[in-house]
């Protein structure tokens, strides 16, 4: 496929956009080569300035499960944009997409929306340490929760993608305040609790997570985290960023059926638009301003085009549940398929899943945790991009990002990618 007209908006956003991009992984830093410059997108598929067509797995990072363009969406915030976009005020709008989404997931009374899933990790950890009154957090290596200052300490995503998981400019003050344990070791975990007796206000933790590709919980991991959280009077954190109203209707806190105190939301939750959101039981988010102490705000939180385009996104989950088992029927075949390929050509890999979330790690060993996931062999997974993104197959760019899974695409879709991945394992 030619990449021209991409490369050549890439050379000219590089001259007034640091690195050309508004987020790093977008680069290609880690592959090599120019991004793709999309011009639109319907469904499954993107289609590019150069006037190639693309099948997604990456689905704007995971917001687009039901598909690019998806009319119910578009309908909904055309309509609004035409009553005014910002207000600054109360809508009713806020109130019946909060309704929705307390009656979708369990275990939370109220919820409070802002722009990014970055700044609802930001405020769900203030508030757990407004709610406790203790400072420190503990959050797992490989772990990302946006990047505010307190997350970069081993973050994952375009962070661990880049070599810098712990960035310049979070100050050592920050940084000493946030404790790092291994993802589904939890004796470490009990260990760092029993060395900081009753100082730790909260854990964060993606309950599957995504942002070192993709690595479920081992059993017992998050039960065995409840159970320390209660024993240590120390508040659960389930960023739900990327598994919220993706992996089922209720998230991780339904599908594996263990409770967090607060929960973050992102991505699916705005049907595309710049939204975020956390929510917990009454007694802890009473604790926000302008009832409690602890404060949080913004000019654009609850903004009318963005709860439209969520609004819609949610009811269409809500009232077709069936797209769940949809989607993860889509996602084991694909699995299925690349693994026969990679077998069939002696491919060393490992493929991890759940529900509509996936990542092909070139390693021998299972992933289960930062340090496997960071020893599979980056060159293979460079050569597999760039295989793939050949015949028309944009997956993310970057070893350490899941795919996202949107049910728009066709089983022809699939058999597609696998055949691209057959293709391409032939010169890996
Ligand atoms: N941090 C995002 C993936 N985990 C990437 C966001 C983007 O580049 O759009």
């Amino acid at each position: 496929m030619i990449y021209k007209r991409s490369s050549a908006l890439f050379k000219e956003a590089q001259k007034v956009i640091p690195g050309g991009v508004n987020s790093p992984v977008r680069a290609f830093k880690a592959v090599g080569g120019d991004p793709i410059f999309v011009k639109e997108a319907k469904g499954a598929y993107l289609y590019d300035e150069d006037g190639n067509r693309l099948i997604d797995y990456i689905n704007s990072w995971g917001p687009m499960i039901l598909g690019h363009a998806y009319p119910p969406v578009v309908d909904a915030v055309v309509e609004k944009a035409k009553k005014g976009t910002s207000f600054g005020m109360p809508t009713e709008i806020e109130t019946k997409i909060a309704e929705l989404a307390v009656s979708m997931v369990p275990n939370i009374d109220k919820i409070r929306f802002v722009n990014s899933g970055t700044e609802a990790c930001m405020s769900a950890v203030r508030l757990a340490r407004g709610f406790t009154k203790k400072d420190k957090i503990i959050k797992f290596a490989g772990c990302y929760h946006g990047h505010s200052d307190s997350f970069l300490i081993q973050a994952g995503s375009g962070a661990v993608t880049f070599g810098s998981p712990n960035s310049p400019g979070v100050t050592a003050g920050t940084a000493k305040d946030t404790l790092l344990a291994r993802y589904n070791d939890l004796e470490n975990v009990e260990e760092i609790i029993n060395s900081n007796k009753d100082e730790i206000a909260c854990i964060i933790i993606e309950p599957v997570a995504g942002n070192m590709g993709c690595i479920p919980p081992v059993k017992g991991f998050l039960e065995g985290l409840r159970s320390l959280c209660d024993a240590h009077n120390i508040l659960l954190i389930f960023d739900e960023v990327m598994t919220g109203f993706r992996l089922a209707k209720g998230g991780v806190q339904e599908l594996l059926g263990v409770d967090a105190d607060i929960v973050t939301f992102g991505k699916v939750i705005g049907g595309g638009l710049p939204v975020g959101a956390f929510a917990a039981r009454e007694e802890i988010m009473n604790h926000l301003a302008p009832l409690g102490p602890v404060y949080q705000a913004g000019t654009l939180s609850g903004n009318p085009l963005a709860m439209a385009a969520g609004l819609a996104m949610l009811t269409e989950l809500n009232e077709k549940s069936e797209v769940f088992d949809s989607l993860t029927k889509k996602t084991e075949y694909l699995h299925e398929g690349i693994g026969k390929v990679l077998i069939e050509k002696n491919i060393i890999h490992t493929i991890n899943r759940l529900g509509s979330m996936i990542s092909v790690h070139f390693s021998e060993k299972p992933v289960v945790d930062f340090e496997s996931a960071a020893a599979g062999n980056n060159d293979t997974f460079k050569k597999f991009f760039h295989g793939m993104l050949d015949q028309g197959i944009y997956i993310a760019p970057s070893a350490f990002e899941t795919w996202f899974i949107t049910d728009a695409l066709s089983y022809e879709d699939l058999d597609e990618t696998i055949n691209a991945a057959r293709i391409t394992a032939e010169s890996l």
